[in-house]
């Protein structure tokens, strides 16, 4: 390791929206998925990638101030990841250590975990101290709230893509009928193939209480987010109605927001999300409370870093394979019999297509 590669020069932010193939339909609709590439620049070689997801084109730059007002006093400093998002986290005391500002911070701590890791010249899995290896996913990159008839087709499709054996569709219909009409659909069409279930927080307790019962032996793996995600109470509930698992993770704003949920048992599994929970550093301290719950563990979208992550998880559940971030990369990340391949290189094995990144930039 050179020290020099552990110097930071630089920071920069730059936020792209990056059109889909399939448009997302659930509570809000996206032709468009939204990022906010990090880079950090040091003395040596080594350069540091990360991004975050934050959904609304309009609201971006609030992020990228962030990234850079907290960007500015690295400079100069050596990189050491836990100690400078401790740090960082004091910084956002007064904004608040959660939304915003812990988002924008995930994003410059996956940057430097990549940094960190690229300056020991392996793999972010191996510097968390795991290894290499496939890692069992799903497909979400569809199924959302399309017609009925067009679910089971799209299913097939999703499956096909590589060889998945499990992908995820998107319930909280108008009606309870639909529901189960879009379930059945999927699970007929693809009969052994596992299908997550996700409501996208749109019912309200009593519409959960006979919406999940009426689908609760259809076959689907679990539930995620039938409420809205602040009501643990409500989950807690439902969680000991019925059989199929409640899934809660993608709105756990740090560590703590998991702790407390496990702590009121609020749900059966979790699948924290990597900018939400605070990035790397936030996500290792995350399963670790989660392990002593015996909870399974399943990642929310970012699959690029979040694959890495999983492999130094225990209690390892699926991770979630989106593609959405395809168009930007130098080299997507290839998925072999519904199994991640995470890339054998110094890093999480990002680059970016420079060209691509000014096609799609948003200029605030
Ligand atoms: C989801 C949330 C936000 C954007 C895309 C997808 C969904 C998921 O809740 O879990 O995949
Ligand atoms: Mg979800």
């Amino acid at each position: 390791m050179r020290t020099k590669d552990l110097i930071i020069r630089k920071v920069t932010a730059r936020p792209v929206t990056i059109p889909m193939k399939r448009p997302l339909m659930a509570r809000h609709k996206f032709t468009h998925w939204v990022a906010v590439v990090v880079d950090i620049e040091t003395e040596g070689e080594v350069r540091g990638h990360g991004y975050i997801c934050p959904y609304l084109a309009s609201g971006v730059a609030a992020h990228v101030r962030i990234i850079e007002m907290l960007g500015e006093a690295y400079v100069g400093r050596t990189i050491a990841p836990t100690k400078i998002f401790d740090e960082s986290m004091r910084s956002i005391l007064t904004i608040g250590q959660n939304g915003v500002g812990l988002s924008a911070l995930a994003g410059l701590d996956i940057a430097l975990w990549d940094a960190f890791s690229k300056a020991q010249d392996v793999p972010l899995a191996v510097a968390l101290g795991s290894e290499i290896s496939p890692v069992k996913s799903y497909n979400s990159c569809g199924l959302w709230r399309i017609p009925l008839d067009e679910l089971g087709d799209e299913a097939i499709e999703l499956r096909d893509e590589f060889n998945f054996s499990a992908i995820k569709m998107r319930l909280g219909r108008e009606t309870t009928n639909e529901d189960i009409c879009a379930a059945q659909n999927v699970i007929n069409a693809v009969p052994d193939t596992i299908v997550m279930s996700d409501f996208n927080q749109s019912l309200t307790y009593s519409e959960a209480v006979n919406r999940l019962r009426a689908l609760d032996d259809i076959g689907l793996h679990w539930f995620e987010e039938p409420l809205v995600y602040s009501d643990l109470a409500g989950c807690a509930r439902l969680s000991q109605k019925m059989r199929t698992p409640i899934m809660l993770g993608e709105n756990f704003n740090g560590p703590r927001d998991m702790h407390e949920a496990l702590k009121a048992q609020a749900c059966d599994m979790v699948m924290p999300d990597l900018m939400r929970i605070g990035g790397v550093t936030g996500w290792m301290r995350a399963v670790a409370i989660a392990e002593q719950y015996s909870m399974a563990v399943s990642s929310h979208l970012m699959p690029e870093i979040s694959s890495h992550l999983m492999l130094a998880t225990p209690n390892r559940g699926w991770l979630e394979w989106t593609d959405w971030l395809e168009p930007i990369l130098k080299d997507p990340f290839i998925v072999k019999d519904g199994n991640v391949i995470v890339p054998n290189k110094a890093g999480a094995g990002i680059e970016w297509d420079e060209a691509a990144l000014d096609r799609y930039a948003i200029n605030n």
